[in-house]
């Protein structure tokens, strides 16, 4: 409520936040978690929570008239979707140069994500956050993160037998036969729900086409294993469907925090204020840039680092389907969770990790789908446009050529070898790239630049980032877990020193 005074504030409730809350919470403190979606806990008039991707609604959108899939077109055809507009799980953020899937609601890109958990290469973890303390990471914060989110791995028999991964294998033959090495990746997705699912046994849902508008069941995401754990403390609350817009110094002590509260359709209903001992921004890296960056440029909270803003990347993301022979089938049925992925990333000459994707779309296609992660260099800043009022992005579709060239070697190659082609009709009506968007924004506040070495903001004590914004722009592997261990760290230490 209004006027009210809280000693923790947290600003959304993705990775970075879920872990925050938690850790709060268990050290006894009182935590409001702030959260701009809704809570996914309510099924809708066809008993479902979430809708699938085949057949979707105004759940899967938020705040759009027509869903924006990813894959948009098909053989000729724009497969988008007219629907209501609605605090939907998924939005794409359209920035001039590129568009940015997010999660939204309790559980953040958790909700809308594909489950893939993979710890980062050590060597570029070093290279790319060099202030932090890696025997430290790999020791405790990851293991610790990878625990608390309930990663587990494939069985390796049954995924060799499945229908349901014959696009897994079939991309694995295809690598391998070209030289290139192929490795599992865990997932937060429970493998043994899936199994039950193939068995008939229990109600589908990763083999039933869900994944991007939400899961139904099987999916491990924040609401389930973070923030349930935080919520059994009993010093949670989470505050849905309210927009933190401005965070202010207040009078005597502390800082301001003003929200709007949406309805359903994103009317803004009414405006708040409350008072917080401690603000932590967690509302990704798109989310928190764009808050500090306007409130810097506003003179709000003027101190802030010049670097806020700065180091913005896609992680390099590239989307690209090849087509393969009718012999290289892919099948008709396929799990909505990548457990494959194309290892690459030592060659200096095409460095990248690519996630072999499904492309479940109910009957045969002979797709072989890619995202990979490419070593891009390239980084962008957010900006303050008085003019609108916004904050930009200046990423530039050319910013992707490099990352283009590194997919490009590789599926160059193992097309060579094939015989085979790219699909040029999955991005657009002609299109082979998938360049125009990323599913893992990373940076923009980056950690011992914008922020102290644990994510403190610099001026302004009382003032922390815990999310992806830490990250400088590329981690080189899917980030979630980078993102976990990372608050996992910084809170451990933030408790330790400053909640007191
Ligand atoms: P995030 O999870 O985005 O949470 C931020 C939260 O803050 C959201 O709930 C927002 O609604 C909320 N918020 C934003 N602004 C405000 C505001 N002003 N006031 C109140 N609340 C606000 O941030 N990563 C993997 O590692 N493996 C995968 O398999 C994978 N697949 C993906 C698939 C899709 C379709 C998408 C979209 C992402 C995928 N990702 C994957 C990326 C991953 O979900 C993402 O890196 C993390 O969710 C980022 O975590 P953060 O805590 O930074």
């Amino acid at each position: 409520n209004s006027g009210d005074r809280v000693p923790a504030l947290v600003i959304g409730s993705g990775y970075g936040g879920a872990v925050t809350a938690l850790r709060l919470t268990q050290a006894g403190i009182d935590t409001h978690v702030v959260e701009m979606g809704r809570s996914w806990d309510t099924p809708g008039a066809d008993g479902k929570i979430f809708c699938g991707m085949l057949n979707p609604d105004k759940r899967s959108t938020w705040l759009s008239t027509s869903t924006d899939q990813p894959v948009s077109n098909f053989m000729g055809f724009g497969i988008n979707k007219s629907v209501d507009k609605y605090v939907g799980v998924l939005d794409s953020e359209k920035f001039s140069g590129i568009k940015v899937y997010q999660g939204r609601g309790v559980g953040g890109g958790s909700l809308a994500n594909g489950g893939m958990a993979v710890t980062p290469k050590r060597a570029w973890f070093e290279e790319i956050l060099p202030s932090v303390d890696s025997n430290e990471m790999y020791n405790t914060f990851f293991p610790r993160a990878n625990a608390t989110l309930g990663v587990n791995t494939i069985d390796q028999t049954w995924f060799e037998s499945t229908p349901w991964y014959q696009f897994a294998r079939t991309g694995r033959k295809t690598a391998q036969r070209s030289g290139f090495a192929t490795t599992f990746v865990p997932n937060v997705y429970d493998f043994e729900y899936m199994k039950k699912e193939a068995a008939g046994q229990v109600t589908k849902s990763g083999l039933g086409g869900e994944v991007i508008y939400g899961n139904n069941a099987g999916k491990k995401s924040l609401d389930k294993t973070y923030l349930a754990q935080a919520s059994a403390t009993g010093k949670l609350t989470i505050t849905t469907l309210h927009r933190v817009t401005k965070v202010a110094p207040a009078a005597g002590a502390g800082y301001d925090v003003t929200m709007e509260q949406i309805d359903e359709q994103g009317n803004v209903v009414a405006t708040k204020t409350v008072t917080a001992d401690k603000v932590f921004f967690a509302a990704g890296s798109v989310g928190t840039s764009k808050l500090l960056v306007a409130m810097k440029a506003q003179g709000i909270l003027p101190n802030l680092s010049g670097e806020v803003g700065e180091g913005w990347g896609n992680n390099g993301n590239i989307m690209v389907g090849r087509a393969n022979h009718m012999w290289d089938a892919t099948g008709k049925d396929q799990a909505t969770i990548p457990t494959m992925g194309i290892d690459n990333w030592s060659d200096p000459a095409a460095p990248i990790f690519a996630e072999i994707a499904p492309l479940p779309a109910g009957l045969e296609t002979y797709v072989s789908l890619y995202l990979a992660i490419t070593k891009n260099p390239e980084r962008a800043r957010f900006q303050f446009n008085s003019g609108t009022g916004k904050v930009d992005l200046s990423w530039a579709q050319s910013q992707n050529q490099k990352g283009i060239d590194m997919a490009k070697a590789v599926f160059d190659k193992i097309n060579q070898k094939e015989g085979t082609i790219y699909r040029t009709d999955l991005f657009g009506v002609v299109k082979t790239w998938g360049d125009h968007f990323t599913y893992h924004p990373l940076g923009g506040c980056v950690l011992n630049k914008a922020t102290d070495n644990y994510g403190r903001l610099n001026g302004y004590p009382g003032l922390y980032v815990m999310d992806g914004a830490l990250v400088p722009g590329n981690t080189g592997v899917n980030p979630f877990v980078t993102i976990t261990a990372l608050a996992e760290r910084n809170i451990d230490k933030i408790i330790a020193t400053d909640m007191h």
